[in-house]
């Protein structure tokens, strides 16, 4: 990316959810971080994990939000592998539109996996 990225947006989807303007199925939260069901699950138990700090991608992130969110997402991960009984764990993070990001609030996807079960698209 040859220009300076975009300001964060206070107003994306995550910041509302945030603020609870906007409703979410919540998993789990502590002062740091958020996790809540992703709204068009690619599979059964697909979460999001986000850092309540404001952060557009992975790149412009503190390292101690990248920290947080990275702990939660493991406890996550090992709250599904257990509660939908998964053969794996998919943990995926988009930043940019290059890479697929659709909202500028940094998140992590924890989406469980069985074998011989394909994502949903
Ligand atoms: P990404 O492509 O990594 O930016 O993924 C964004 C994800 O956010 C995508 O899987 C769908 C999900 N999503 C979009 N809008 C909402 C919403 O309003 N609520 C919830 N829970 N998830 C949303």
């Amino acid at each position: 990316m040859s220009e300076q990225p975009p300001a964060y947006d206070p107003d994306n989807i995550f910041a509302k959810i945030l603020r609870g303007e906007m409703p979410c199925f919540k998993v789990y939260e502590d002062d740091h971080t958020l996790a809540f069901m992703d709204i068009m699950p690619r599979t059964d138990g697909h979460t999001l994990i986000i850092p309540k700090a404001p952060s557009r991608t992975l790149l412009d992130a503190r390292p101690e939000d990248v920290q947080h969110a990275a702990v939660t997402s493991q406890k996550i991960a090992q709250a599904a592998q257990k509660a939908f009984n998964a053969d794996g764990i998919l943990f995926q993070q988009s930043s940019e539109s290059a890479a697929g990001q659709v909202i500028f609030h940094l998140h992590f996807h924890i989406m469980p996996r069985w074998d011989g079960v394909d994502l949903r698209p």
